[in-house]
């Protein structure tokens, strides 16, 4: 594709508790430092998203008294995947990942601050109707494309992904650089759903132009 100007890389949640060892670790969710690096070299717009929780987030199946994590509940705005506590504000686990490598990112989108609402897309909280200013944001910088790495495919990537679509920018997934958490067939659902509303898929390779 060999990114331009009016191309962003959106980096999503590369974050120490997503990695190895941490309190929520995708499988093999380190693969995706390096090539989130060699993509990130190749545009001049990058963006980054940070999970960024207050304690007691009501994500967190600690929040809600007889909860196991990966349960399922019902909030006020819909259902919600209750996870282990991960990413606090300020803690090291909210950290991006040591070997991460973009000093030319020029935003950092946090998310999934408010006490009551996750966010696992970098545009809009999961009430569906808190906008996190990026699509503006974007807009205003001339972007007509986003195309996304990160973690993890089958949540913060892939809800970012289609809402990039619905906010009318064209959206392209790097399937070597996302890795997916897949509760109860939740990785290929996305890839589906991504798929159905114009998401592309692409390797590393094919937006180097190689
Ligand atoms: C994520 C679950 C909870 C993600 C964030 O980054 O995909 N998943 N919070
Ligand atoms: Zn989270």
């Amino acid at each position: 594709m060999r990114p331009t100007g009016t191309d962003v890389l959106l980096v999503v949640d590369v974050q120490r508790d997503f990695l190895l060892g941490g309190a929520l670790a995708v499988p093999d969710g380190d693969a995706v430092v390096a090539p989130a690096n060699r993509l990130g070299r190749l545009f001049s717009h990058v963006v980054l998203t940070q999970d960024w929780h207050p304690p007691g987030h009501a994500s967190f199946a600690t929040s809600h008294p007889g909860r196991q994590p990966f349960d399922s509940i019902d909030l006020s705005y819909g259902p919600q995947v209750l996870w282990p506590e991960h990413c606090v504000q300020g803690t090291p686990g909210a950290d991006f990942a040591p070997g991460l490598d973009l000093p030319h990112a020029g935003l950092v989108i946090r998310k999934g601050c408010r006490p009551g609402i996750d966010s696992y897309s970098a545009f809009l909280e999961a009430d569906r109707t808190t906008p996190t200013g990026l699509a503006g944001y974007l807009r205003e910088r001339g972007v007509t494309r986003v195309v996304l790495c990160g973690l993890a495919t089958d949540y913060c990537v892939g809800w970012s992904a289609l809402d990039a679509r619905r906010a009318g920018f064209s959206a392209a997934v790097v399937e070597d650089a996302v890795r997916g958490i897949d509760l109860g067939g939740s990785l290929a659902r996305a890839w589906g759903e991504m798929v159905a509303a114009g998401v592309e898929r692409m390797t590393t390779d094919a937006v180097r132009g190689a």
